[in-house]
């Protein structure tokens, strides 16, 4: 799978490779070949667009590292944004009894080999007892085709009637709680195009199972314009996430890198198989891996960055002990609470402060931070004291926070401060003082 995708990737890094460092000018042929690589591999190109911009902002704007090459930088840029792409790990809890899940999607697309294979993860992998509804009426085989699979993975099967999928959808339920199944799966017709029918034949359905889920299964094989069926999809039945199936298949990766960012809703899962067992939650990193097939090296500039942040750490430390502190230190410890998880555990490390409750600190409030201090000029970011309210006015402005905001962010900043001429009392008295700093 994406073999092409990442054999045209590889050519951008070689552009790369022997260069002794990132310059806007030899940034732009790699670039180039990475723009040439997505579009290629179909990926749509709104998103190769909003990509290369980032990976350029990120590649000329990252400092230089010395034990790194530029090849290996661009790399892992290419890397993480690629994980940007695809989100976070998708979760999948199932909390009602029975659960719901309905899968949706077009002809052909895997969703009756989808629903089998889900059922056979969810009692493998969770211990769960599930149901397969056979709610396809319209081919004539569907239901068939489900019962055989469901037989061969030792899973039951109700198919009503056989006749009406409404009806099959609502006894469903009740056949599921006389056998104590816990979740249900209602596997339906899918039709070569969006068609009205379908469409309300789903949505009529769904109104009636009340699913905890809505899954649509997607060929990874298809095109672009499976892209625009799933916005549809989502549109008419809320979507709660993809199957994407035929990943085995010669996938070029347009549908997988595509789905998250037009549609906002995840890939849960994945299949890479006619076999039923070939199906698993949906990885992103290890999606990313396959697809640039660079891990090592990846790896390797996540710990010289790494080690990189340790020094970092060292240096702040002593400019804590100056009692000097920016908002470009603010940022900064802010980066290194978000990488640790929490602020206790720093909190550890400083003798005194144990007693502080945990702070978690979300990625939301870091982004918001980030683009409030962004808007402030360098001077703003060194001498914070001079903000007064025309600039924070600006600053509101430019990053669209509200001024509460800034004010809130100044406090803290504030509190830091404060904090730090305690930390720095510590030394001349040899015990901390009072914690003010507090996130909110
Ligand atoms: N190679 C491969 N084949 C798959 C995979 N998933 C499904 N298939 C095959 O794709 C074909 C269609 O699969 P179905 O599960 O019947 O698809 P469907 O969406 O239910 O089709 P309709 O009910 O006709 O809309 C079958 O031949 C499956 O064996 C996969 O992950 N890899
Ligand atoms: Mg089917």
């Amino acid at each position: 799978m994406f073999e092409s995708l990442q054999s045209k990737l590889s050519e951008a890094f070689k552009i790369l490779r022997g260069k002794g460092k990132i310059t806007e000018s030899n940034i732009q042929d790699a670039l180039k070949q990475v723009r040439f690589s997505l579009l290629e591999a179909d990926v749509n190109y709104k998103i190769v667009k909003d990509l290369t911009e980032k990976i350029s902002q990120r590649a000329i704007g990252e400092k230089v590292i010395q034990s790194i090459s530029p090849d290996q930088q661009f790399i892992k840029i290419v890397n993480d944004e690629l994980l940007n792409l695809l989100g976070d790990q998708p979760s999948f809890d199932l909390h009602s009894r029975p659960a719901v899940i309905l899968i949706v999607g077009l002809q052909g697309s895997g969703k009756t080999t989808a629903a089998a294979k889900l059922a056979l993860w969810l009692k493998k992998k969770n211990g769960r007892l599930p149901l397969l509804v056979a709610d396809d009426v319209h081919r004539p085989a569907a239901i068939d085709q489900l019962e055989t699979l469901g037989k061969s993975i030792d899973v039951s099967v109700f198919s009503g009637d056989r006749k009406d999928p409404y009806k099959i959808a609502k006894d469903s339920l009740d056949f599921a709680v006389k056998k104590g199944s816990d979740v249900v799966i209602v596997d339906t017709a899918g039709r070569l195009q969006i068609d009205e029918e379908m469409m309300r034949e789903a949505e009529e359905v769904a109104k009636i199972v009340k699913p905890d889920e809505i899954l649509m299964v997607l060929d990874s094989m298809a095109g672009q314009d499976v892209v625009n069926a799933a916005v549809e999809f989502d549109k008419r039945l809320s979507l709660t996430g993809f199957i994407l199936t035929k990943l085995d298949g010669d996938a070029r990766g347009g549908i997988a890198l595509s789905t998250k960012y037009v549609t906002g809703k995840p890939i849960k899962f994945s299949s890479m198989g006619e076999k039923l067992d070939q199906f698993d939650l949906f990885y992103p990193e290890r999606m990313v891996s396959r697809i640039l097939g660079m891990g090592d090296i990846v790896s390797l500039v996540e710990k010289v960055q790494a080690d990189l942040d340790t020094q970092k750490m060292e240096e702040m430390e002593k400019r804590l002990k100056k009692a000097q502190f920016t908002f470009d230190d603010f940022i900064d410890q802010l980066h290194q609470i978000k990488k640790m998880g929490s602020l206790s555990s720093i909190l550890e490390m400083i003798p005194g402060a144990q007693n502080v409750k945990d702070l978690k600190i979300d990625d939301e409030q870091v982004k918001h931070v980030e683009a409030m201090i962004n808007s402030m000029t360098k001077k703003e970011r060194s001498n914070p004291e001079i903000i007064n309210f025309s600039r924070k006015e600006r600053i509101a402005h430019g990053s669209g926070r509200p001024i509460s905001e800034i004010n809130k962010l100044m406090k803290n900043y504030d509190e830091m401060k404060k904090m730090i001429k305690n930390f720095s009392k510590m030394d001349k008295k040899g015990k901390i003082g009072k914690f003010p700093f507090q996130m909110k």
